[in-house]
């Protein structure tokens, strides 16, 4: 190839690279009341970040866990994670909208939700080595007739980058773990060359069910060669199964929509029992208006996506609340689209991963 050539090339796709930014969880949208999440590109350069639901993790980059880390601790809640220092009530039942800042079209793969239960130690100080995750939700391939597939990834883009999990009803109250967890396939057709993306949450889950399903540590989640890790999805018709255990029983993937925010809430701290009720955490609007909502929610209702996100907006500009913050850092993050994530530190396998992800992101730009 002629050398002009070839530094147009790369040009090229240093351009496209510079619009290929991973993402990480902003909020978490529990009937109404927003919590904040660990945004790990600023929190770490702060003096006093605030206490927030999201576990601590290193991702600074947002980047990814790859498949030789998943024997790892890193597997568990992303790279050198320590327990969030908060957490939010939900009762059994109710439904959770988890918000990422972005998410990158080429990053396609399924999207899964797990619970572990922290015992009787409180999650903010659970040994996360001990913690057993039980599968409620997972929506991998939804169309394969065409590659690259229709995954779970592209529903939560088309929910305005968000993802709405239900706590199954049956679930024991106490002390959990939320991990969610996209794993993006574009370049899984090489050994080590999956990349997952688990952001954890601490809950407290309130009702009367019963059931303490059995799981497994996140250590054995998974393996490098599952056939959902290790897959092609370049070659059609394409057929996938979700890696890690069986979802449990009564658990339901539920259909996609977005959760108006009404209210900011602020991250519980300590082992104390639930309040009497949620709203007691609440910090703007109106316990009618966060009745209604959930009324709505209850209902079935659910606003557009583009309703959704100028709600965020307004909140971040309007609220006192300590996630008002978190809110306009994670826009100015999405604004500014830094280049990262498949360059976190990782071996020589890099730029090849990283080519693919740009010829992929240039192609969608040229489609288009
Ligand atoms: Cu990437």
């Amino acid at each position: 190839m002629p050398s002009f050539a070839s530094k147009t090339l790369l040009s090229t796709l240093a351009g496209a690279a510079s619009v290929a930014a991973h993402g990480h969880v902003s909020n978490i949208v529990i009937n109404g009341v927003s919590y904040q999440g660990y945004d790990p590109t600023s929190f770490p350069y702060m003096q006093n970040p605030p206490i927030v639901v999201g576990w601590t993790a290193a991702d600074t980059d947002n980047g990814f866990v790859a498949p030789d880390a998943f024997a790892s601790g890193d597997i568990i809640c992303h790279k050198n994670a320590t327990n969030a220092k908060g957490h939010a009530v939900v009762a059994a039942g109710d439904k959770i909208f988890i918000q990422w800042n972005t998410w990158p079209e080429s990053h396609h793969g399924p999207v899964i939700d797990y619970l572990a239960s922290c015992g009787s130690a409180s999650c903010e100080t659970v040994d996360k080595t001990k913690l057993e995750f039980f599968k409620i939700d997972e929506v991998g391939l939804v169309d394969g007739s065409s590659a690259p597939g229709v995954w779970g990834s592209d529903q939560l883009i088309a929910n305005n980058n968000s993802w709405l999990v239900e706590i199954p009803p049956t679930i024991a109250p106490g002390n959990y773990v939320l991990r969610h967890e996209i794993i993006a396939l574009h370049s899984a057709e090489n050994a080590d060359g999956a990349q997952n993306y688990p952001q954890c949450f601490n809950l407290q889950i309130t009702g009367t069910g019963t059931a303490t399903p059995s799981g497994v540590p996140g250590t054995s989640l998974y393996t490098p060669t599952d056939p959902g890790i290790l897959v092609n999805i370049y070659s059609a018709p394409i057929t996938y199964t979700v890696p890690g255990p069986a979802l449990i029983s009564g658990a339901v993937s539920i259909a996609q929509s977005s959760s108006a925010i009404t209210a900011s809430g602020t991250a519980l701290t300590g082992s104390a029992t639930a309040p009497a009720a949620a709203a007691a955490t609440t910090t703007s609007t109106t316990n009618a208006a966060a009745a209604a909502t959930s009324a709505a929610a209850a209902a079935g209702t659910s606003t557009t996506t583009t309703s959704a996100a100028a709600v965020v907006q307004t909140s971040s500009s309007s609220s006192s609340a300590p996630s008002s913050a978190a809110a306009a850092a994670t826009t100015t993050a999405a604004a500014s689209a830094r280049p990262t994530g498949c360059s976190s530190g990782r071996s020589r396998k890099q730029p090849r991963r990283h080519a693919r992800d740009m010829v992929v992101a240039r192609g969608a730009e040229e489609a288009n």
